[in-house]
């Protein structure tokens, strides 16, 4: 596929598997992140299969967003495929006790930078009237869970993003849906829980949860469907999963 795929949190978990699996299939790839150290990995390993071009920034910088944007070489500067999937959870506690910075994070990566992501490139594609985005939200952005109120606030407002794009844009020929995982093995349980590595791991416990590759296969069969197929809103839990706090640990 010739197409040009900018994705945000590619140096871990399902941005990083999707950037694998998006090189393996020849889709030219710009990966953003903060860990300067792992973007130059994936250049390394995976500029091996595509071309690849690596910004380093924080989602939460909008001047930066937007310089980074800016700053990409002539071959790059034609995006076709925006996957918004940089985001975490910080803390599982209740509303009572949440943190003010906790909450902050959550809402300024997961919601404005998304945002701000969109708004840096949706212009080209308007230009061209073609482009795809891919919003990566959340069984949390469906049902809210005990503890998980802002984290699932901001993976609501996401689901929200997701349908005003896809009305907004809809005149345009942009695509735009959403994918929406359960519970995934990756780094995210270490962030949520701000480097415990012992309590990330017992989320995962017991059963069998999807991992990073489960996703970017279903992220890569969205991207590849023929121009007039749409996927919407997909959503996808372990097999041992059935809701949010429904888990067969048998
Ligand atoms: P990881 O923690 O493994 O990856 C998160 C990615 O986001 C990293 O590449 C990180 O890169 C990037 N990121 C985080 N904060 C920022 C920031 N401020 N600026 C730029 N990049 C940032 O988690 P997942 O792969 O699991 O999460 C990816 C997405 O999937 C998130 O939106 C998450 O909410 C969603 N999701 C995850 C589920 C799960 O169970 N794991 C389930 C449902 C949805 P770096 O630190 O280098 O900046
Ligand atoms: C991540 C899934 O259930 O840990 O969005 O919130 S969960």
């Amino acid at each position: 596929m010739n197409k040009t795929a900018l994705i945000t949190g590619a140096t871990s978990g399902i941005g990083k598997a999707t950037a694998e699996l998006f090189a393996e299939n020849g889709i030219r790839l710009i990966l953003c992140g903060r860990r300067q150290e792992r973007l130059d990995e994936l250049k390394s390993t995976l500029g091996e299969k595509t071309s690849v071009h690596a910004l380093n920034f924080d989602v939460r910088d909008k001047d930066a967003v937007f310089s980074a944007i800016n700053s990409l070489p002539t071959d790059f500067t034609t995006i076709d495929i925006l996957i918004n999937n940089a985001g975490n959870a910080y803390g599982l506690d209740t509303i009572d006790e949440g943190s003010l910075e906790d909450w902050d994070a959550m809402l300024d990566i997961n919601v404005k930078g998304l945002l701000y992501m969109s708004k840096s490139i949706i212009p080209q594609m308007v230009a061209r009237k073609s482009g795809h985005i891919i919003n990566i939200g959340s069984t949390a952005g469906k049902e809210v869970y005990p503890r998980g109120n802002v984290y699932c606030a901001s993976k609501h407002a996401v689901d929200a993003i997701n349908q005003g794009m896809r009305i907004d844009l809809n005149a345009h020929g942009i695509r735009v849906g959403a994918v929406n995982p359960g519970l995934v093995e990756t780094e995210f349980s270490d962030v949520r829980f701000k480097g415990d590595l012992v309590r990330a791991e017992t989320v995962y416990n017991g059963f069998q949860a999807l991992k990073a590759e489960d996703i970017a296969d279903i992220i890569h069969f969205v991207v590849t469907r023929p121009y007039h197929v749409n996927i919407a809103d997909l959503v996808v839990m372990p097999t041992a999963q059935a809701s949010s706090t429904i888990i067969n640990k048998n």
